[in-house]
C-alpha cells in the first residue's frame, strides 16, 4: 500500500515538472498569440470615415503594441488614433504616436471618445449588421484578425486634427447620426 502511494506521488510530480518545463521550453510567444479581442465593432457609416472599437486583452507578462491595422478592403487607409485636447480645449482625434499599447496582463478598450482604429477613405457604405474583417499588426510583426460587426452609433462626434500629410481631408464625415 505504501509503495502504491509513492508511485502515485512520483507520477504527480512528473506531470507537474513536465507542464512546467514545456512552457519555458516553448518558442517565444508572438504578441498576436497572447492578445485576444472582446466585443469588437465598427461604427456604421455611409461614406468618408468611421472607426473600429473593442477590448483588447493581453495575457502576456510584457506590454504589447499594436502598430498598424488593415481591413478587408472597406477602408482605403487605416490609422491608429487617440483623442486629445487641442489648444482651444476641444477634443480632437489624431494619430497615436508609437501605436496602441495593451499593458501586460491587462486590457485596453478602444471606444468612442478614446483610442480607436480609424477607417478612412471608405470604399463602400458600412451598413449596420455587416461584418468588417480587421487585421491588427503588432510590433513583432505578428498579426491578428477579427470580425467586427457594424452598429449604428450616434454621439461622441469627433473632429479630426488634420495631419500635415492629408490636409485636404473632408471634415465632418463622422457626423452621421441619423441611422436607424
Ligand atoms: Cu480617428
Amino acid at each position: 500500500m505504501k509503495r502504491l502511494t509513492t508511485l502515485l506521488l512520483l507520477a504527480a510530480t512528473t506531470v507537474g515538472l513536465t507542464a512546467c518545463g514545456s512552457s519555458s521550453d516553448a518558442d517565444p510567444a508572438t504578441e498576436a498569440s497572447t492578445v485576444s479581442v472582446q466585443d469588437p465593432w465598427v461604427k456604421a457609416a455611409d461614406s468618408g470615415m468611421t472607426a473600429a472599437f473593442g477590448t483588447f486583452r493581453n495575457a502576456a507578462d510584457h506590454d504589447v503594441t499594436i502598430v498598424s491595422a488593415t481591413t478587408d478592403g472597406v477602408a482605403g487607409r487605416v490609422e491608429l488614433h487617440e483623442m486629445a485636447t487641442d489648444e482651444d480645449g476641444q477634443m480632437v482625434m489624431r494619430q497615436k504616436k508609437g501605436g496602441i499599447v495593451v499593458p501586460a496582463g491587462k486590457t485596453h478598450t478602444l471606444e468612442p471618445g478614446g483610442d480607436h482604429i480609424m477607417l478612412m477613405d471608405l470604399t463602400r457604405p458600412v451598413e449596420p449588421g455587416q461584418d468588417v474583417r480587421v487585421t491588427v499588426r503588432f510590433s513583432d510583426d505578428s498579426t491578428m484578425s477579427f470580425t467586427a460587426p457594424a452598429r449604428s452609433f450616434a454621439g461622441a462626434e469627433e473632429d479630426y486634427e488634420g495631419g500635415t500629410d492629408h490636409g485636404d481631408m473632408e471634415h465632418g464625415d463622422m457626423d452621421h447620426g441619423d441611422h436607424g
